[in-house]
């Protein structure tokens, strides 16, 4: 198991697991299985974790929009960050903010509202219009994907041009047929390296045998043969 965490990587797990937003035991996911962790990306909801969380998501974008050999197909520029209602539109704002500061990047901000809206502005967009702009989705945890694809449903129908997706934790679990990855199912749809994530379950894994969490990693290794990557 490669051993390679970023700091920024490892700050966020730390500071996830000081609040419970990162939890070891026994959940239920809405795909029905039965996991040994879950992460609750609500619970991230201190400045000072949030500070954490804005360095991180921004830190991972960047090193997306970077070519080298170990990225050969960046995520080209956008002009909108897509943040899902709701656990997307609080860190899609950070992140936007940290961008602009860190980078330099200045970019939109836009977000769905769950109930549509009849009178005043109308419509379930808020923020920066979407219609023939470059959009980066961002969200919480991808495990079968249904989230996802609803928000690039979403944004297609408005008439953006989704570039990519980052995610705060990828679990890299297999599909609901049990062969097929959610996250290759995804390129497939936006294109080659178009997802990507602060953390993967294989990164928790790496942090529970450093800090000598046998119990937990082996729960963790029994859930990926099963329902993980091959
Ligand atoms: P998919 O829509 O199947 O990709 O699952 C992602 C969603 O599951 C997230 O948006 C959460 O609502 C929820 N979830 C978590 O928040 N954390 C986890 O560790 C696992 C799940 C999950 O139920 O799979």
């Amino acid at each position: 198991m490669s051993s390679k965490l970023e700091s920024y990587q490892t700050d966020l797990i730390s500071k996830a697991m000081s609040v419970g937003a990162l939890k070891f035991g026994q959940f239920t996911l809405k795909s029905g299985r039965i996991s040994p962790y879950f992460f609750n990306a609500g619970l991230l909801s201190s400045g000072e974790i949030l500070t954490s969380l804005a360095s991180a998501f921004s830190a991972t974008i960047h090193s997306a929009q970077t070519p080298s050999s170990s990225n050969p197909h960046p995520i080209p520029q956008f002009d909108v960050l897509f943040g899902p209602a709701y656990k997307g539109i609080p860190f899609a704002a950070i992140t936007v903010v940290q961008l602009f500061s860190q980078y330099n990047i200045s970019v939109g901000l836009a977000y769905d509202r769950k109930e549509v809206k009849d009178h005043g502005e109308g419509g379930n967009i808020v923020g920066a219009s979407l219609r023939d702009k470059k959009v980066l989705i961002l969200d919480d945890v991808m495990t079968a994907g249904t989230a996802v694809r609803a928000a690039i449903d979403m944004v297609r129908k408005e008439g953006g041009q989704i570039v990519g997706v980052v995610q705060c934790l990828d679990r890299e679990e297999v599909g609901k047929d049990g062969v097929s990855s959610t996250v290759k199912d995804v390129e497939e749809i936006l294109g080659a390296g178009s997802v990507r994530s602060i953390l993967k379950m294989r990164d928790l894994m790496v942090w529970l045998e450093r800090d000598e969490m046998q119990e937990e990693l082996g729960k963790m290794k029994e859930y990926r043969d099963k329902h993980g990557l091959k």
